[in-house]
């Protein structure tokens, strides 16, 4: 008999909530990856979501949050989610389309004009969509996504104006076809660079630049290595909150369901604190000795649009999955 039996058996429920806080291991301890600093509004709203569950949970289940890709990059621990040696992965849906191709649809470049347009989408159902068809290849997503922000290109030999700068511009993307193809068809030269691997690929000058949010930029000092940044807002990007099926069907059902509320909530306050910090760090960044300019949008959407980038990917993600997107986004692209 194991010692959890053991407390159940003398049915010490109650006063086993405390013992087990106190002198006791958790009777489950998951590991939750993700690929951004511990500063980062997403590691701090986790913290917050981890020690909410184990109070709830009366240290029934210890969620160890690792930062920083401290697992392994993105690709590796996509793979370690799958075969349950990690239990909790955040992971942007283009780069999770490498598993699950129309989880990408939420990343289609200059498809949403503006946060409300976001959440109401992500929230509603593109989202649903996106999370059912994670659902069918064994995922388990939390029902709230993560923001990551709308993503902005920096680099380190000159400053991005027009699409024509991007001509040839050696700039590192996430590993994911969708981010690869929106660069090829802006006329750059994309290098697929895992987010583990880019501060020392930007400082080594293997690539030029890279696109993120400003929160990024800020958190993992992209600023050391990057000295301008053109404010193309060319994509939102989040992070869905991903379990191990077979990990997270084992917690018994109250656990899920406080586990869930936890993220979830979490997730609501995380947008905040984000948005928030991608709209006034600019100016920490310029300090930093970064230079800003601000592209006309709609000519980077036209070399898109040109160059058939909307064309395929409507073909790739199929009539049903399109209209969604653009029933949610309120116009067609
Ligand atoms: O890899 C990136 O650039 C990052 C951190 O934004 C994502 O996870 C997509």
């Amino acid at each position: 008999m194991t010692r959890r039996t053991m407390l159940l058996g003398t049915g010490a429920v109650a006063l086993g909530a405390s013992i087990r806080t106190k002198a006791h291991a958790a009777d489950f301890t998951y590991k939750l990856a993700n690929n951004l600093p511990v500063t980062h509004p997403l590691n701090i709203r986790l913290k917050e979501a981890a020690d909410k569950i184990l109070e709830e949970t009366g240290g029934r289940l210890k969620i160890n949050i690792f930062p920083s890709s401290q697992l392994g990059n993105d690709t590796e621990t996509l793979s370690q989610l799958r075969n349950g040696a990690t239990e909790f992965f955040s992971l942007s849906p283009l780069i999770l389309s490498t598993l699950v191709p129309n989880a990408a649809i939420s990343g289609i470049g200059f498809a949403f004009p503006d946060y409300d347009t976001v959440w109401k989408a992500m929230d509603g159902e593109l989202g649903a969509y996106a999370r059912g068809e994670i659902e069918k290849k064994g995922l388990v997503p939390m029902e709230k996504i993560w923001d990551n922000g709308f993503r902005q290109i920096t680099s380190s030999n000159k400053p991005i104006n027009t699409p024509e700068d991007l001509k040839g511009f050696k700039i590192r993307v996430p590993p994911s076809p969708l981010w690869q193809s929106m660069f090829t068809a802006f006329g750059a030269a994309p290098t697929t660079i895992n987010f583990a691997e880019v501060y020392t690929a930007l400082s080594t000058g293997t690539v030029d630049g890279q696109e993120n949010p400003l929160a990024i930029a800020s958190t993992a000092k992209l600023y050391e290595v990057q000295k301008h940044c053109a404010m193309t807002n060319h994509m939102w990007d989040g992070f869905w909150m991903l379990a191990n099926k077979q990990a997270w069907e084992t917690l018994p059902e109250d656990i899920r369901e406080i586990a869930a509320k936890h993220l979830n909530e979490s997730a609501i306050a995380q947008r905040t604190d984000t948005a928030k910090v991608n709209d006034t760090v600019r100016e920490q960044l310029t300090q930093s000795g970064m230079t800003f300019t601000d592209p006309d949008k709609a000519a980077f959407r036209e070399t898109l649009r040109s160059a058939g980038f909307y064309a395929e990917w409507k073909g790739k993600f199929g009539d049903e999955a399109w209209a969604i997107l653009e029933k949610a986004v309120g116009t067609s692209l």
